[in-house]
């Protein structure tokens, strides 16, 4: 039998509190290289799961596996997140605390991944349950049916979230869910209209002309080609992708069905996607006066208007001139060939996002609960777009860093706060900890009046001559200076090289990242010009029509830009999280070439400083590397004491003294706490252990591959 200690030689410590040097980060990278290479993919820092994308499928999530977990503490099997999934589970049901398990990391991580494996916990957890069958099946196949349609390949990733998504699962007194809610956030739409060469437009573009039957195809007048429409012809469709896009379509209209999509819900969701790709082939000529027409026959505008059950002569108009109403005078005024393309990838934008917006809200039709259950709680699970870095960053990239840089100081707050708390519950003292706090950055983005957004938001209303360059004017008079912002033109010579005159750079909590203003202005302005809405509202197309309604009504407020949009939405989403216990997976990629085994240090290295997991384990190890209950303590260790073994008769926390005393801990090494024993160094828990492992040696095969992981 391998020795305790060389079994923790090679797969290392399934607990980074247990690192003999936990301030080093190379002793950090060590222990996850080598648990990656043992197929390890997950260590905790306490209680906040560490997992590692294995880029490929480890028998980790059977059904046996699974049965793992039920009813487990944390220590009794080897790290996963079906512990994390367990545990959030057994705090809501047993002790009626609400939940909420935040997933973060950058793009390709697995983030998704995790939230999928948390909601397929839970439905096995649940399944001995009355009645739970349906709910259970709709919350799953919500999965498949929103990636269809919010996912796109991008380089980092082949299935990217392309939208920020946090799910509700709601369960009945009795632990079985009952219901469903999703809130989405900010859907990439830029995506419909171009992509950058190599990357996919959304998959149900290419699931339908894949997978849709000849009939389906015919009657939504497509031809089965991605490379035949614009929106699609710039990503190569590899054959082995075709046949995967086909069979992903069947398992969309699977679930569709399980969500009780209707048939004719489902036929005018399919004429919408259609229609954006015909919107996409609308071609402008120039007319002799300079403006754009559409030829007169031209299908594509047909096409649409067939679908849509639009005018065909109205349609026309709306996207070759924009009526203005000025100061009661309506003029129409004809649009030149830039305004016209402009108009109609507008349109489609607009077209798919609320599309997808009606989804999101289809799918929470269909997961609200039966009744009103007053006695229901939650466990949300939040699966947001991670840190972006690209070559080139636009308004996308700021709006998703500053989202991470929100969720970063929540984890701050909650860790530090929960980890505070628990020393005050056990009436233990709290030394507090020096780390980075990212409130700097968050302030700079959003602060009122100050922040980037309300610049952005003032050059955005301000009438006259507001441009994507005034913007970064104001931006670098007023925020010159300011720690985390590097202006263009203030820039060290060595930088400055890379900065173009158009660009801004943030240091973000997680890196540099440079942004080029162009189209900030237009993205956070969202203009769609009136006609165009007015056509859409007329739509004989039900979700179209009631997509485009209430834009309809003649208000003259002016709608909030996109950014402060998705500020507010953020910090509402914040707030429901606050009020929730966290769990936290942070996900780490080993490499940037999505391929299995490899493990690039120096990318990991990166991702780790950034996650702050070197100052989490700091934390953590502030005061007391480990703590157990007293029941826990002494059910594994009565054996080491005559005094305990093999009952101890009393409170456990009288057992567990009397444990210490034999084990001859010294007066530093631990402390009493109301309900725990807290333990300052790894090695006193690891010399207990290895002498619990002596005197079990009989059994220890089984104890070993329950306590040290795989
Ligand atoms: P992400 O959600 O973090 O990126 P995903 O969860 O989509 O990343 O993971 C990317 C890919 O890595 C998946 O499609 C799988 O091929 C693989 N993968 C991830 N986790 C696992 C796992 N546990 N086991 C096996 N393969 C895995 V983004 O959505 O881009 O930020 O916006
Ligand atoms: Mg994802």
């Amino acid at each position: 039998m391998e020795h305790a200690l060389q079994h923790r030689e090679r797969v290392g410590v399934q607990d980074f509190v247990l690192l003999e040097d936990y301030r080093s980060e190379a002793a950090f990278i060590d222990n996850l290289k080598k648990r990656f290479r043992e197929n390890i993919i997950y260590t905790y820092i306490g209680n906040v799961l560490i997992s590692v994308n294995p880029y490929k499928n480890l028998p980790i999530y059977t059904e046996e596996k699974t049965k793992l977990y039920f009813q487990k503490a944390f220590f009794e099997a080897p790290p996963h997140v079906f512990a994390i999934a367990d545990n959030a589970y057994r705090s809501l049901v047993y002790e009626q605390r609400e939940q909420c398990i935040l997933i973060s990391g950058e793009s390709g991580s697995g983030k998704t991944e995790a939230s999928k494996k948390v909601l397929e916990y839970i439905a096995a957890r649940t399944n001995h349950l009355l009645n739970v069958e349906t709910v259970k099946d709709k919350l799953l196949q919500t999965n498949p049916l929103l990636e269809a349609f919010g996912n796109a390949k991008t380089h980092r990733n082949d299935n990217s979230s392309r939208f920020g998504k946090y799910m509700d699962i709601q369960f009945n007194f009795e632990g079985a869910p009952e219901g469903g809610h999703i809130l989405n956030y900010l859907l990439e739409k830029s995506r419909v209209v171009s992509q950058m060469s190599g990357e996919r437009n959304f998959h149900i573009f290419y699931q339908l002309l894949a997978g849709g039957d000849q009939e389906l195809l015919k009657r939504l007048r497509l031809q089965g080609r991605p490379e035949v429409y614009k929106y699609t012809t710039d990503s190569v469709t590899q054959s082995s992708q075709k046949s995967n896009d086909a069979e992903q379509f069947r398992a969309v209209r699977e679930a569709m069905k399980v969500i009780e999509i209707a048939e004719d819900e489902q036929n005018e969701m399919f004429e919408i996607v259609a229609s954006v790709l015909h919107l996409g082939n609308v071609k402008f000529v120039q007319n002799d006066k300079g403006y754009s027409e559409i030829l007169n026959h031209d299908a594509n505008s047909e096409n649409i208007a067939d679908l849509l059950k639009v005018n065909k002569t109205q349609l026309r108009e709306a996207l070759t001139s924009r009526t203005i109403d000025a100061r009661g005078d309506v003029v129409s005024t004809p649009l030149d060939l830039e305004q016209a393309h402009y108009a109609r990838d507008a349109l489609a934008k607009a077209i798919y996002e609320k599309h997808f917006r009606w989804l999101v809200s289809r799918v929470n039709a269909s997961l609200a609960a039966k009744e009103d259950d007053p006695r229901s709680s939650v466990i949300g699970i939040l699966d947001i777009y991670g840190f972006e870095i690209f070559p080139k960053n636009s308004f996308e990239q700021f709006c998703i860093n500053f989202c991470n840089e929100k969720l970063q100081q929540l984890f701050i707050q909650l860790t530090l706060k929960s980890e505070q708390e628990e020393y005050l519950r056990e009436g233990i003292e709290w030394e507090p900890v020096e780390y980075f706090n990212n409130i700097i950055i968050c302030d700079l983005i959003e602060e009122r009046h100050r922040g980037i957004i309300s610049i952005l938001d003032d050059e955005c209303l301000r009438p006259g001559d507001a441009t994507d360059l005034s913007f970064l004017e104001k931006l670098s008079q007023r925020l010159d200076g300011h720690a985390h912002y590097k202006s263009h033109q203030k820039v060290d010579s060595k930088t400055q090289k890379l900065m173009g005159r158009d660009e801004f750079c943030l240091v973000h909590y997680a890196g540099d990242v440079t942004y080029n203003v162009n189209t900030f202005i237009e993205k956070n302005n969202d203009l769609l010009f009136r006609d165009l809405q007015g056509v859409m509202a007329s739509s004989g197309n039900k979700i179209a029509a009631s997509c485009f309604k209430d834009l309809n009504r003649s208000s003259k407020k002016r709608p909030d830009t996109a950014i402060t949009q998705f500020k507010n939405s953020l910090n509402e989403l914040i707030k429901i999280l606050s009020s929730k216990e966290p769990s936290y997976i942070r996900c780490i990629k080993p490499n940037d070439f999505k391929t299995p085994m490899h493990f690039d240090d120096k990318l990991v290295s990166h991702q780790v400083k950034y996650l702050g997991l070197m100052e989490n384990l700091r934390v953590r190890r502030a005061g007391f590397a480990y703590r157990r209950t007293y029941d826990a303590f002494l059910e594994r260790y009565k054996c080491l004491s005559q005094e305990t073994w093999p009952n101890f008769r009393g409170p456990a926390r009288d057992g567990v003294q009397k444990l210490v005393e034999a084990l001859k801990y010294e007066k530093e090494e631990y402390r009493m706490g109301n309900t725990k024993i807290f333990i300052r160094f790894p090695k006193t828990l690891f010399d207990t252990e290895d002498a619990y492992q002596l005197k079990k040696n009989d059994i220890a095969t089984i104890i070993q591959s329950r306590w040290r992981g795989y």
